[in-house]
């Protein structure tokens, strides 16, 4: 009888794994902490860290709630905490001693018997915990390590393009998380899992609301249901910072549609930085903000920037505007991040040396907590263009870089792209602003010109889709800029390989199957979209697609001699503000890299590749690489089905699907551009697919 009903528990244990199984929808994203089937590890595991011991601190409910949920599941492990560090296998505490630690690093020492877990603060602990947990997942082992982990930058933060009414600008996976009509009363629980997956990968700032602000945010009714998600995710570690609208002081205008560029929430006629009235509004505003919020941490400000007011409306420089609300945030030890993402045509004919040339003459004018928020590239958020020079050329101002995990011009939540390469190029990008060596890296982490400040932020990626980013694989964009944060030089082999083995398997075969997928995505995104770095080729206003058509001799030149654009010395000479040798590799044809030639260069479709064939053949060669990726990876992830859980699986491979569709018809319509418009190719070559 007892046999029977063990068998009988056993199937509807099964029964209840398969189901499990089959309903994962994705979202525990990167803590989908699964089993560990190998017996041997997983009682090394639980031999060690079976007893813990945790000393007080500010993070300790959270910590105890990860390791009581990760271990369970991970290891089938209750865990015990214990007040007795000789009885403790893990030892999580803080050490006054270990300074050099700074705020948020830690260090694990373990031999066979004992893991210690130490910290100079309370923030080093939570990363740490989040760290050795990762450990576990990627079944690595516990003995024998000897390791410090200190995050490189300061404020990791991701921005949220998140308005009022709920809807993301430029996101592809639902709603906001924030739900402001039910914000303070009600807390939604996502609102806990989102923190948990940052602190997860060391972010720690969450600018809650769109570039394009909505004055209403800092209105008192908005600043309560601000102060509630504060609170939740102070827990975490993550400082709120808002979005300010620069003209807030303004009277409201009639309509609240007309507010995000006519009006603000407040009782003046101007909103000129010089104004006293106007900085004793921005004064009393920001008490209250601090009143509510005591950690909050500052504003993000796009300023004179397609439409939103700024201190340029009252003759007044980008750094009066920024040094005016900087002073006032100071003695809260609250930071500007002001914005250089302004492409005034009045400034220059080549949008690319916009930013630059406004900024660089403020160079040293700013305040020492403004930081100057500069996406990586001049135009923006290009698959590929050259790194914005403003980078190198700042030396005494704070420079944070703002890459964009969301997907606008990289197939928004249907194409697979993974974004880490692109990072990492990106950073590894020698500025030679202090000779050879000066990257890109070098300078956000401070050590260049040795500030003391640093910052990144990351356009985010989540919404109110389940899985959090609509497409699996996006989860890797938003996981890998939080491990860049923290470290600009990870690598990105062991970013790559840690998200695979926890968000879907430990197996090697899935691994690497994975892996493969991803590397080479995005190259294949440039070269069906941007072939050599041309930029500005996507459509209007979705920026999905590569629409030749609509950009061509606007952005771009073409014609049926060449493509390009001439930004050489004979150009609009924007390889002048670079440093030498960048400045002088750039401008030759010859030197330049072939990566961004057409982003510099005019070049004639008969030119010479290095690769022996002509630009024409190449060019079109690639346009069709979109189309061998995606073919590539519906291959490989058919390959994988008895590995992965049921609706994920199906969840992928409709989006592969989706993207064959995709990227055959938008290379199609590419090669027809070309030959109808500009007359130089056979119709035959649009292949069937
Ligand atoms: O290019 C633009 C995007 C806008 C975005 C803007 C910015 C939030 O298309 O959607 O606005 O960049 O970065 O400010």
């Amino acid at each position: 009888m007892r046999h029977i009903k063990f068998i009988i528990t056993l199937c509807l244990f099964n029964i209840f794994i398969l189901h499990s199984n089959n309903s994962y929808r994705g979202e525990n994203a990167w803590l989908n902490y699964r089993f560990v089937e190998d017996s041997v590890l997983r009682n090394d595991y639980k031999t060690i860290i079976g007893k813990i011991f945790l000393s007080e601190n500010k993070f300790g409910d959270v910590i105890k709630s990860e390791l009581k949920i990760s271990l369970i599941k991970l290891l089938g492990l209750e865990v015990y905490f214990t007040n007795n560090v000789e009885e403790a296998g893990l030892c999580i505490y803080i050490d006054k001693n270990v300074k050099c630690l700074r705020k948020e690093g830690f260090l694990i020492k373990s031999n066979d018997k004992k893991i210690i877990l130490q910290s100079f603060s309370d923030e080093g602990l939570l990363y740490g915990v989040f760290y050795l947990i990762r450990k576990i997942q990627c079944h690595n082992s516990l003995k024998n390590l000897n390791l410090i982990e200190i995050p490189q930058i300061d404020l990791r933060m991701l921005n949220h393009w998140d308005d009022i009414d709920g809807n993301i600008e430029r996101g592809y996976a639902g709603k906001s998380l924030w739900k402001w009509t039910e914000l303070p009363e009600k807390i939604d629980k996502k609102y806990y899992d989102y923190a948990r997956l940052n602190a997860s990968i060391g972010i720690n700032g969450v600018v809650l609301n769109n570039v394009n602000a909505d004055p209403r945010f800092l209105r008192d009714d908005y600043l309560m249901k601000i102060s509630a998600l504060a609170e939740i995710f102070r827990k975490y570690n993550i400082r709120i910072y808002i979005t300010a609208n620069f003209a807030s002081p303004i009277k409201p205008s009639k309509t609240p549609d007309e507010m995000k560029a006519w009006g603000g929430i407040g009782d003046l006629d101007t909103a000129d930085p010089g104004n006293e009235n106007v900085q004793i509004w921005w004064k009393k505003k920001i008490e209250e903000i601090y009143r509510l919020i005591p950690d909050f941490g500052g504003f993000l400000i796009k300023a004179n920037s397609e439409g939103m007011p700024g201190p340029q409306d009252y003759n007044c420089s980008h750094a009066d505007g920024a040094n005016m609300l900087a002073r006032l945030l100071k003695p809260y030890g609250g930071f500007i991040l002001w914005r250089t993402f302004v492409y005034n045509k009045n400034v220059d004919n080549d949008r690319m040396k916009r930013s630059y040339k406004e900024f660089k003459p403020l160079d040293g004018q700013f305040e020492d907590n403004v930081i100057l928020q500069t996406k990586n590239g001049p135009l923006d958020f290009q698959v590929i263009e050259p790194p914005q020079p403003l980078f190198g050329a700042m030396k005494h101002t704070n420079m944070a870089a703002e890459l964009q995990i969301t997907q606008e011009y990289t197939g928004h939540s249907t194409y697979l792209v993974y974004l880490l390469p692109l990072w990492k190029w990106f950073l590894r990008f020698d500025t030679y602003c202090e000779g050879k060596g000066s990257t890109i890296s070098k300078i956000l982490k401070g050590n260049l010109y040795g500030r003391n400040i640093t910052a990144i932020a990351g356009v985010a990626n989540t919404g109110s889709s389940v899985n959090w980013t609509e497409h699996h694989f996006a989860q890797a964009n938003w996981f890998a800029y939080g491990k860049l944060a923290w470290n600009p030089d990870v690598l990105e082999n062991s970013v790559t390989i840690e998200w695979i083995k926890c968000t879907w398997s430990n197996d090697i075969y899935c691994v690497e199957t994975i892996k493969n997928m991803m590397c080479s995505t995005w190259k294949s995104f440039i070269n069906a979209s941007s072939p050599y770095g041309l930029g500005l080729t996507m459509d209007i206003p979705t920026h999905y697609r590569a629409d030749f058509n609509i950009r061509a001799n606007k952005e771009w030149q073409v014609d049926n001699i060449g493509i390009g654009n001439d930004r050489s010395d004979k150009g609009s000479n924007f390889v002048s503000q670079y440093y030498e040798p960048n400045s002088l590799i750039f401008n030759e044809i010859v030197t330049c890299p072939e990566d961004l030639l057409l982003s510099f260069h005019y070049v004639e479709w008969n030119y010479i590749m290095k690769s022996g064939n002509t630009l024409k053949d190449d060019f079109f060669y690639k346009l069709k690489s979109g189309i061998f990726q995606v073919k590539r990876n519906i291959y490989l992830w058919k390959s994988l089905e008895k590995y992965i859980d049921y609706v994920r699986y199906e969840d992928v491979l409709n989006s592969l699907i989706c993207e064959k569709h995709d990227a055959t018809r938008f290379y199609c319509d590419a090669v027809s551009f070309f030959y109808s418009r500009i007359n130089m190719i056979d119709i035959n070559q649009i292949n069937k697919f």
